[in-house]
């Protein structure tokens, strides 16, 4: 009587949609987050910051990540970024194989026990001791889309998303240059949905700070010059709903090949192949979100 014993705890509750797992569970039952992350956040005693990388399918996120990930453990400007376990390595491995393969990688599955998930401890150097836990999975473009057209088909990116401190929106730019209305709507989709995710007050803007990365921006180079411009002109209905709902949002011009090659596969399509890999823009959009935190 009175003793008092310690027991180890029966369940955990999960990081992203909070339901109870069993703490030997390998991947969360209810959204399929690892549940590795959940252990290694408890380790750091620390809210960790989840910043979500959206978009379309086919708009280069997964490239994006990976060569993200890759230039900030590679301690690319004043970062210092620390892969906590094995596991947050595996996407920017993949990517950086496949790009000195000249290949891009495979299209992410929309099963999301199939994403990866990359649980980053960065700091910045000139900026003293502030440590980011960034959390960062890599979806699916198609389960995004499902998503957004009826919510709740995906929990997890809904989760995520109420979860995100910041948001990194990828808008495929070579499709906007030649005229597609494509990107525009599904951007202006996407932020509308997650307008409905975050949304405290009606009439308030938002705080969550949003970059919009104009991807494949190799092909129409007038978006270095100017991002914004690119966006007022070929993306309008985005730009519109980002002034009107948004506090924090601005546009970046990023692209990872320099240049390309074209070849055809086992169906005939022909598909680009990357012959020399030059990042260009990857880590502004990201100092930039962690800068609005
Ligand atoms: N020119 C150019 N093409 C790119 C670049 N990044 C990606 N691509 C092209 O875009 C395709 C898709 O890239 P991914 O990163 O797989 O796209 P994703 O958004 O992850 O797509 P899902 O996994 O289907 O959601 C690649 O196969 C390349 O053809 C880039 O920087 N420049
Ligand atoms: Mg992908
Ligand atoms: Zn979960």
């Amino acid at each position: 009587m009175g003793t008092a014993t310690y027991t180890a705890p029966t369940t955990l509750p999960c990081l992203i949609c909070e339901v109870e797992n069993s703490p030997d569970a390998v991947v969360c039952a209810e959204c399929s987050a690892p549940m590795a992350l959940i252990q290694e956040a408890l380790a750091q005693e620390r809210d960790p910051c989840i910043i979500t990388v959206i978009g379309d399918s086919n708009v280069g996120k997964t490239v994006y990540l990976g060569m993200l990930l890759d230039m900030l453990s590679k301690r690319a400007d004043d970062f210092d970024a620390v892969p906590k376990g094995a596991y947050s390595v595996n996407l920017q491995h993949q990517v950086i194989s496949y790009l000195g393969g000249r290949q891009f990688p495979p299209k992410t599955a929309m099963e999301v026990d199939e994403w990866q998930w990359a649980y980053y401890q960065a700091s910045k150097k000139k900026k003293g001791p502030q440590i980011y836990d960034l959390v960062m999975p890599d979806m699916a473009g198609e389960a995004v889309a499902a998503e957004v057209a009826s919510p709740k088909t995906f929990k997890v990116i809904r989760s995520l998303l109420e979860k995100s401190s910041g948001a990194i929106l990828l808008v495929d730019a070579a499709l906007a240059g030649v005229g597609s209305p494509q990107p525009d709507f599904f951007a202006l989709k996407l932020m509308s949905y997650l307008d409905g995710v975050i949304a405290s007050k009606q009439e308030d803007r938002l705080k969550t700070p949003v970059a919009i990365v104009l991807s494949k921006s190799d092909y129409c180079p007038d978006c270095f010059d100017n991002p914004r411009a690119f966006a007022e002109t070929n993306l309008n209905r985005l730009w519109n709903i980002c002034h009107n709902r948004f506090e924090h949002f601005d546009f970046f011009a990023t692209s990872v090949v320099g240049s390309l090659g074209y070849g055809t596969d086992e169906y005939d399509n022909v598909i680009p192949y990357p012959l020399h890999v030059a990042p260009r823009g990857i880590l502004e959009p990201f100092e930039w979100v962690l800068s609005k935190l």
